[in-house]
């Protein structure tokens, strides 16, 4: 279960970090709307979200750009229920698991749950992923800029690593119109 390692920027400051993404069916609009569905969410407040951020496809690459963001939760929910939860959405979004790594209306997923590691079957945080992904850790730092993994290793530090990785941030001009497109 969740274990404290203590290290780095405080557990308050951490918060529980949520990544979305989209490449289908409006992303724009399906990462607007989840980031309204998850101040909607049970014993839980939304504390801030960073602008959206259009991004290459990590995986197969026959698929569109992704649109992604990152939100900062306040929760008195467990790990598992708010999974459960964010599932939901997801499933509620339209979501089909076609393949691994593959296209999708909207993909939840919690990244950070405060300082803390969990390692259950069908949770694991930090996200395994997030160190190597631009699309997680540029909006992540836009929110948090001295975060910190429970290991001790800094965000900004994995950032360096990535930056090579094509990603724009988008004005919400911008949004609009990628959005206007697709209606
Ligand atoms: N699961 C375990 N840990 C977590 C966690 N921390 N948060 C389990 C959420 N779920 C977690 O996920 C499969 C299972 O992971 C869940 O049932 C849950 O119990 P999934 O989203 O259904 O399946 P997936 O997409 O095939 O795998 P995965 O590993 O979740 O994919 P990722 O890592 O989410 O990557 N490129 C760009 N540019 N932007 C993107 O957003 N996203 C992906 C998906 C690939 N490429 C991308 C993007
Ligand atoms: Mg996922």
């Amino acid at each position: 279960m969740a274990t404290g390692a203590g290290a780095g920027v405080g557990a308050a400051d951490m918060a529980v970090a949520i990544g979305l993404g989209s490449n289908l069916a409006d992303p724009v609009h399906q990462v607007r709307h989840a980031l309204g569905d998850l101040g909607d969410l049970p014993d839980t407040c939304l504390i801030r979200h960073s602008a959206l951020y259009q991004s290459s496809p990590v995986g197969p690459q026959d698929q569109p750009d992704f649109i992604n963001a990152v939100a900062l939760l306040d929760t008195r929910l467990a790990p598992p229920s708010l999974l459960d939860l964010l599932q939901s959405l997801e499933q509620a979004a339209g979501r089909v698991r076609r393949r691994h790594w593959g296209e999708r209306t909207l993909d939840l997923d919690i990244l950070l749950w405060h300082d803390q590691c969990i390692d259950l079957p069908r949770l694991q945080v930090p996200h395994p992923q997030m160190c190597r992904r631009a699309f997680v850790l540029r909006p992540l730092l836009d929110l948090i800029p001295a975060a910190t993994l429970p290991d001790g290793t800094r965000l900004q530090d994995h950032w360096m690593a990535v930056t090579d990785q094509p990603l724009r941030r988008l004005s919400c001009l911008k949004e609009d119109q990628l959005a206007q497109r697709t209606h």
